[in-house]
């Protein structure tokens, strides 16, 4: 891949301070770069220019929402959406014959780097049993197979099926009705790793497992908090959206342990302001917080209001919105009256004028919004945190109101689709009744299992046969060498993806390789050009659709792909029209309309611009929870501590991966290049470590089962990241995470507070 000037790179370690701002021109020049150096100018105007556009491809990066139709810009798209569409448009090619020159053996030592850069896969593949190599195999004889395969299973049970949220919304729900039509609700999910404590806690204090914000909301809000996210690197069209909260005399506070660019200042590329000024100042404030001190963060928070309260009794909180629509107050301000300094002060690492400065500020706005990402969901106590939040926002009537809410950003650019089309293990029995009237057949009741639980029972032989659709499980999850076990374990594992990655080297007995249609490509099938639709961050549903010649003749879209495999393996088994889902996508889409809630008249109202909003109860004054109100609660939860001489370690993104694809060693804002191998520690830490700068080191996680887990080869860099924290790239450090390592409630794996030791190595 072309480097430019500030980063080239000759595998060299080079750091230089961490930038101040983020976008700008440079940005414009590296998506510039990108795109030429994958794909051709032709092509790149195919797809930059529609992205996100009416009628257009949706960006297949992050779910980011769309300005409404009217006030999009001609380039509505930010320098990583240009890589993330780049890569999938490369014109790099994967063939049969790449597969003869390399054995899996040969293919598991290169880096996940280099498996991405090969290009778009081509062709069916598959590895039977004892072989080294892949070799070709036709559609049916692929889809006969793992057909086969799971027919001869002792029960449906010991299959799972995993989604990654990139999978349209038609794709996602024929995938989980062959599932439950097959028998399994064993269907894990990447949200399963990402947004599902966000999931639980919203579910439980607001009945709806979703934010309550949309864009409007975001600009015309007081004060915004950005918590435990990096939208510079990871959704870095919020920041065109925060320009307007500040234009429109917002204020922004930001909360992370990293002085992240996209906090501080931001040049708006689409602006000749933002190219030659000095940009806008994104947060007015940044707390740079403890790892997993924002629990207490918020319980500090929440005790200080009530106190103003009761010296300015009605000044301070919102009782008539307390009152009518939410319970458990009493009881919540007796335990957040007993929230203690000293533990607020040595969780957060913050000082008590810092607080009250922003208790003040709370103070002074209408209007409050909380937006979060895996800085919180990503922790033991992800679940407590984000319920405390909700009760923050509770306190001041900052729900179901404009420019006020609750506002998880979401990762995958459909992955809060793919939940909403019933993607998700435990879904309710709601769901399940309508499947079973529209489809006549009885979908199994019992909870499946997700994502951590699915890798114990590859574990353990109860699950024999793993399906991914799109995504990388083996890199994606933690405890990667017990997970790589796990999978090893299979007797068949099949992946239906676009690219080259870690899941197809590392799999089972027999292993599938189920080449696809990117959402860049036309997708034409017997009726005719079909397009998919997606549900953004904010709860809008609309369209994409391709406008690329597809990588190869031989692709099949996932839609086609998963109803031929239900086609194979159910036979007549029930009387679902799999076929003609196949040929028009119209049909999955008006089946859609009669199960999911809030998709009546799909097919009309997702032709009209700018999509489908989702109707969102908590902005109508409902809350869907069992007792129909809003539901205070009482969180406790202590912060990561680390013991003597070790470090609570988060794992993170840099600049320029997509999740489990790296596209080059670089991480721009941070001032790390040619080297993903390095590990970010105070200086003061380093000094009290006897470490310096450089030195080279293994990370050692410490946990509990005596089982040592070992990242290798890093290198220290001095960095202002607070007392006490680490950080180091995702996914090379997932063979850190402990499987057990989770939420307990939630189950997620808490890969942003793992406790090690760094060893040096000479
Ligand atoms: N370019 C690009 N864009 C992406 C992705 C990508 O890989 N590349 N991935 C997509 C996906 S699937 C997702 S889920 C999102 C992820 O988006 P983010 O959540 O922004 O991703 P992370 O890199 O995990 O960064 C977490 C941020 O939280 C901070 N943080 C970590 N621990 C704590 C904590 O305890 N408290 C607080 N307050 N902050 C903390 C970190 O310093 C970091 O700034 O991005 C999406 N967009
Ligand atoms: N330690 C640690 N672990 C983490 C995280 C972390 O922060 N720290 N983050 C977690 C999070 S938030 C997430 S979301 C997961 C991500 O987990 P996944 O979603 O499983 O991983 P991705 O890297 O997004 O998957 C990339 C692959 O998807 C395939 N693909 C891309 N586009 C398409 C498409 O259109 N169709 C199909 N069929 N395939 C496609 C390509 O083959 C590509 O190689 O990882 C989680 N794991
Ligand atoms: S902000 Fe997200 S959705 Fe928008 S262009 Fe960038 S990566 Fe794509
Ligand atoms: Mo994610």
């Amino acid at each position: 891949m072309r480097r430019s000037p500030d980063e080239e790179s000759n595998g060299e370690l080079t750091v230089t301070p961490p930038k101040e701002w983020a976008a700008g021109v440079p940005a414009v020049t590296h998506a510039l770069e990108y795109s030429l150096d994958q794909t051709s100018p032709r092509r790149t105007a195919l797809t930059l220019l529609t992205m996100n556009q009416v009628d257009g491809i949706d960006c297949p990066g992050c779910a980011w929402p769309d300005p409404a139709p009217g006030h999009r810009h001609k380039n509505e798209y930010c320098e990583n959406g240009a890589k993330h569409i780049n890569d999938e448009a490369t014109t790099k090619r994967v063939t049969p014959d790449f597969f003869r020159r390399h054995t899996i053996a040969d293919l598991n030592e290169r880096s996940d780097e280099w498996l991405n850069e090969q290009g778009r896969l081509t062709e069916p593949m598959v590895k039977r049993p004892g072989a080294e190599h892949y070799e070709p195999i036709s559609w049916r004889n692929a889809l006969g197979l793992l057909a086969d395969e799971l027919n001869a299973l002792d029960s449906p049970d010991e299959a799972a099926f995993y989604t990654s949220g990139r999978v349209s919304n038609e794709a996602a729900f024929v995938l989980q009705l062959f599932a439950r039509a097959f028998g399994t609700n064993n269907l894990p999910d990447c949200s399963n790793m990402c947004h599902e404590s966000s999931g639980f806690a919203l579910h439980e204090t607001l009945g709806i497992g979703k934010g309550t914000v949309t864009l409007l909301d975001l600009e015309h809000s007081d004060l915004v908090f950005l918590v435990g996210q990096n939208p510079g690197t990871n959704h870095p069209r919020q920041l065109s959206a925060l320009e307007r909260t500040k234009l429109n005399g917002g204020r922004i506070i930001a909360v992370n342990p990293l002085p992240e660019a996209g906090l501080r200042r931001f040049k708006n590329p689409q602006k000749p302001r933002g190219v030659v000024g000095r940009g806008v100042q994104i947060a007015d404030r940044l707390l740079q917080i403890r790892l997993g001190g924002d629990l207490a963060l918020f319980r500090a928070l929440n005790r200080l209001l009530l106190e103003a309260e009761a010296a300015a009794p009605g000044a301070v909180l919102d009782r008539d919105f307390i009152d009518a629509n939410t319970v458990g107050f009493e009881e919540f301000s007796e335990h957040a009256r007993s929230t203690d300094w000293t533990q607020v002060l040595a969780d957060t690492g913050l000082t008590r004028e810092e607080i009250e400065a922003v208790r003040d500020e709370v103070l002074t706005a209408d209007r409050v919004i909380v937006c979060w990402a895996m800085g919180l969901t990503q922790h033991r106590h992800a679940v407590p945190t984000i319920r405390e939040i909700v009760n923050f926002l509770m306190l001041r009537g900052n729900l179901g109101k404009p420019g006020a809410g609750a506002c998880p950003v979401r990762g995958h650019s459909n992955v809060q689709g793919d939940r909403t089309m019933g993607v998700w293990e435990q879904m309710p029995d709601g769901f399940l009744d309508a499947l079973q009237e529209e489809f006549g057949f009885d979908p199994p009741r019992h909870h499946g299992l997700d994502s951590v639980n699915a890798i114990r029972a590859m574990h353990e032989g109860k699950v024999k046969l793993f399906v991914g659709v799109a995504g990388n499980f083996v890199r994606a999850a933690p405890d990667s060498d017990f997970t790589e076990a796990a999978i090893r374990q299979c007797r068949l594992t099949a992946q239906i993806s676009t690219k080259l990655n870690r899941s197809h080297v590392v799999c089972g007995d027999t292993a599938l390789i189920l080449p696809t249609l990117g959402r860049t490509e036309h997708d034409v099938q017997s009726t005719g050009e079909q397009f998919v639709t997606v549900e953004n961050s904010m709860s809008v549903v609309h369209t994409s659709r391709g406008r690329l010649e597809p990588s190869s003749r031989v692709l099949l879209s996932e839609v086609a792909i998963l109803s031929r495999l239900a086609r194979q393996t159910l036979g007549s088994r029930h009387d679902i029209p799999w076929e003609t889902f196949e040929a028009d996508y119209g049909t999955v889409r008006d089946r859609i309309s009669r199960v999911v809630p809030g998709f009546h008249d799909f097919n009309a109202r997702v032709a009209r611009p700018g999509g489908i909003p989702l109707p969102n109860p908590v902005n109508e004054g409902v809350f869907p929870t069992p007792v129909g109100k809003a539901v205070f609660t009482s969180n406790t939860g202590d912060a990561p501590r680390a013991p003597q001489g070790h470090l609570v370690l988060q794992t993170l993104r840099s600049h320029d991966q997509w999740n489990t694809v790296p596209y080059t060693s670089n991480d721009r804002y941070r001032g790390i290049h040619g080297s993903r191998q390095v590990v970010m520690v105070n200086p003061e830490d380093l000094t009290e470590l006897g470490l310096a700068e450089r030195d080279e080191v293994d990370v050692v996680s410490v946990w509990p089962d005596g089982v040592e887990r070992r990242a290798a080869g890093y290198q220290v860099v001095s960095y202002p990241t607070p007392r006490g924290c680490a950080a180091a790239y995702y996914p090379e450090t997932n063979v850190l995470v402990p499987l057990d390592h989770v939420d307990p409630i939630s189950n997620e794996p808490a890969s942003k507070s793992i406790i090690v030791r760094l060893e040096p190595t000479r």
